[in-house]
């Protein structure tokens, strides 16, 4: 019996470090690493059966060729040689008739690996060479890291374990026990202590449920909320003048802005009554140190970049930034800082080359700009279920003159629009160095059994496509172990091959006391840098962007994370799928009754853009006029086809052509119900409501 060091692979904040048990090279056991201060012996509902996906009857095992319709799902196995060799041939001719630039290489986050995954960007150094358009990662993250950046330089925030000395925690549009759980462990040490706990989230999610106090605004009104609460702070005279004159620059333009939002205006803008809001701002004002968790899911928005922007201001003015347990946390990216030129190789790019934003796939794919895509590799991804604007992504990857390569663990809804099919290992089978954005600690991931069937590493891929393409540049064929080591020099590379991981930051880390990474040095409310890129100087609020015909559509759908699967990761896993049930949307009693719903029925929830199939649960659990739903449920395991992302926009946020998932507008129609009567109920309350254009809901 042999055990191995590991780590999760996904895009997750928690990066937790496991322990695989191998028997006769067979992997037994995969638990928490016990002696790990972050990951203390838990993985989570999802990764607690990996061991069984590694197994699953349905992993792909051979490279295979399409020979029915794209889109139709039938292959025919194919040897790895026929495999690359056709793909050499077809991306030799791409390049030679339309450039480089034709080859769209699509990395999602399936993997976050620093030698396998997104953040080494495997695969960069062929895409290099060849002169291949660079893969714009924006479905995620990106727009609040902007826009915290311009307030304090970097999005890398608190570091998350000193939640445990916060007094007060804001859990803003985060949802922590379902997307990475391991953090509310330190907020639960606080609460014991007294803190409050307070969660700022349209859904009283299961997070919400464990908080003090519940508060839900309008999706994307963060930024006025944030502005009102300071409007409460500073009538009472509570910001830490003496902070503020020291560490940051622009607080007279800001406390203008501020000014003009009263906790009356920001009532209306958030749909919250005032005197909540005066009393979570009178909270804020006398309570330090106070913590603020605000990740992904509350920046895709229209105002996204401009939200965070705003919420990393917030510890500006009250001083909390100079406290552990002060400040705010969107992610610690950025603070692990391995040898990244030396495995982008950047330096292989013979000139300048377009960028193409993820988000708009199927712009790119159907617009055949100049030069129009020809060759899309697809790997760590699945833009059939996770891209926004699903039908148009589809009619794209049917594009006949497209070639498409997807590597793959798993027959996904992607795979079936695939010419070539190339199968990928999984976390136990290769080689990885992992961190986790949620905290300060780098992992060494071992292989710990031989990969299944033919699987290959993505780099082992990479190489083998070089290889069949004759590229000599020797980069192109650095094993794994030479790029983990080129990652992390050969001592760390070493120390954690036998220990599998170490904190990288000081216990108690508090970020900016030395100083803020901003070019003033200090944190910035009045961003001379924002200015230049065309946006307000000052932190402000971006009202959503939703536009015709979004706008006629009353209810705002949001579908953040399935506490069962990760994106459409372990959404053909049977217990999981079992878990989670179909599609559902969780609707509020009054917007229910408008409709005739009841809980049971079953819906299509549609606008302009397309429509999917769910469940109706009817619930305070949503304020009025939002419907709530999950991402994750793969196209071929649903009624209709279609998942959430059929009604999901291509819109650009405000910052870094993120992606707007949930600033979404739609309207439901009931189909029939789960106990099978499929008679339309009562058809004419289906008619629009109110004023076109103007969208109406109520306060809570
Ligand atoms: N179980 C599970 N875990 C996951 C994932 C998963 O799919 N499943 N996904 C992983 C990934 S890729 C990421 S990026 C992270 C994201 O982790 P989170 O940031 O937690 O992301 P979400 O679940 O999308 O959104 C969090 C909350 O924001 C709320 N929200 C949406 N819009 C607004 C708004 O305008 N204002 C406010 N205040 N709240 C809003 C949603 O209702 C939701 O409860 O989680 C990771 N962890
Ligand atoms: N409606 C809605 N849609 C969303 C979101 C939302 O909140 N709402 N969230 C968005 C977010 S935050 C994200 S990050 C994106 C994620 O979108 P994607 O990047 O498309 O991620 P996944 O859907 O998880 O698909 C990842 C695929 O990678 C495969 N994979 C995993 N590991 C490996 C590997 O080592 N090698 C290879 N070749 N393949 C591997 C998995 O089997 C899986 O099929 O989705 C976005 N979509
Ligand atoms: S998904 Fe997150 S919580 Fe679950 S094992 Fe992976 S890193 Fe840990
Ligand atoms: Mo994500």
């Amino acid at each position: 019996m042999t055990e191995f060091f590991g780590a999760c692979p996904l895009d997750c904040p928690d990066g937790c470090s496991w322990v695989v048990t191998v028997e006769d090279g067979v992997a037994t056991r995969l638990r928490g690493n016990r002696d790990h201060p972050y990951t203390a012996g838990a993985l989570c509902a999802k990764v607690n059966g990996y061991l069984d996906h590694v197994r699953a009857e349905d992993r792909i095992l051979y490279p295979m060729r399409r020979v029915g319709a794209k889109g139709a799902g039938k292959f025919e196995r194919i040897s790895w040689d026929e495999a690359t060799a056709e793909i050499a041939a077809k991306l030799h001719a791409v390049k030679d008739e339309f450039g480089g630039e034709a080859i769209w290489p699509f990395q999602g986050t399936g993997s976050l690996g620093y030698v396998q995954g997104l953040e080494g960007r495997a695969g960069q150094p062929l895409w290099n060479v060849l002169g291949a358009s660079v893969h714009e990662m924006t479905a995620c993250s990106v727009a609040g890291k902007l826009g915290a950046s311009y307030t304090t330089g970097t999005a890398a925030g608190m570091d998350p374990e000193t939640f445990a000395d916060s007094k007060l925690i804001l859990l803003w549009g985060t949802n922590p026990l379902t997307s990475g759980h391991h953090v509310f462990k330190f907020m639960r040490e606080a609460q014991k202590r007294g803190a409050y706990v307070v969660s700022i989230d349209p859904i009283k999610t299961r997070t919400a449920e464990r908080a003090d106090e519940w508060l839900a605004p309008l999706p994307g009104s963060d930024a006025a909320l944030a502005l009102g609460l300071l409007h409460v702070v500073l009538e009472l005279g509570a910001e830490d003048r003496e902070y503020i004159a020291r560490n940051t620059v622009g607080f007279d333009e800001f406390k203008e802005r501020i000014l003009q939002f009263s906790p009356q205006r920001v009532a209306e803008l958030t749909g919250l009554p005032e005197e909540r809001i005066r009393a979570l701002g009178e909270r804020l004002a006398t309570t330090r140190p106070t913590g603020i968790r605000c990740t992904q899911g509350m920046q895709r928005h229209a105002g996204g970049g401009a939200a965070l922007r705003m919420l990393y201001a917030i510890p500006g003015v009250t001083g909390d930034w100079q406290y552990p347990g002060g400040g705010a946390s969107y992610s610690t990216s950025g603070r692990f800082t391995p040898n990244f030129e030396g495995v982008y190789r950047d330096d292989l790019l013979q000139q300048p080359v377009r960028s193409l934003n993820m988000v708009r796939l199927a712009d790119e794919l159907l617009n055949q700009d100049d030069p129009p895509i020809r060759a899309l590799v697809v790997y760590q991804a699945n833009p059939m279920g996770s891209n926004p604007d699903q039908r148009r992504v589809r009619e794209g990857l049917m594009r006949e003159d497209l070639f498409t390569v997807v590597l793959e663990q798993f027959p996904t809804d992607t795979v079936d629009y695939a010419d070539i099919v190339l199968p990928a290992t999984m976390q136990t089978e290769h080689l990885d160095v992992n961190d986790g954005y949620g905290h300060s600690y780098v992992h060494l991931n071992r292989p710990a059994v031989a990969p299944r069937g033919e699987a290959k590493s993505t780099l082992e891929t990479f190489r083998r496509i070089a290889r069949a393409m004759d590229l000599d540049e020797p980069a192109l064929y650095a094993s794994d172990e030479e790029v983990a080591r080129t990652l992390l020099g050969d001592e760390l590379f070493e120390e954690l091959w036998e220990v599998g991981w170490k904190r990288y930051l000081p216990e108690r880390y508090v970020p900016f006391t030395d100083g803020f990474p901003t070019p003033s040095g200090k944190l910035e409310f009045y961003s001379e840098k924002a200015a230049e890129a065309g946006l307000d100087p000052i932190p402000g609020y971006t009202p959503s962007q939703a536009t015709a015909p979004d706008e006629q559509h009353p209810l705002a759908l949001i579908a953040p994370a399935s506490h069962w699967f990760l994106n459409t990761i372990f959404a053909n896993k049977p217990d999981l799928m079992a878990k989670a049930g179909g599609p559902r949307i969780t609707m509020h009693p009054d917007d229910a009754r408008e409709r005739g719903l009841t809980s049971g029925d079953t819906v299509r929830v549609f606008n302009a853009r397309g429509a999917f199939e769910a469940e109706v649960l009817v619930a305070d659990s949503v304020r009025q006029g939002v419907i709530a739903s999950t991402k994750g449920h793969w196209l071929k395991h649903v009624r209709g086809g279609a998942n959430v992302n059929a009604t999901t926009d291509e819109r650009d946020s405000d910052m870094g052509g993120g992606a707007v998932y949930h600033d979404n507008r739609v309207e439901v129609e009931r189909v029939g119900s789960v106990n099978g009567d499929d008679q339309p109920r009562d058809q004419a309350r289906f008619a629009p409501r109110g004023r076109a254009g103007a969208v109406q809901l109520r306060a809570r």
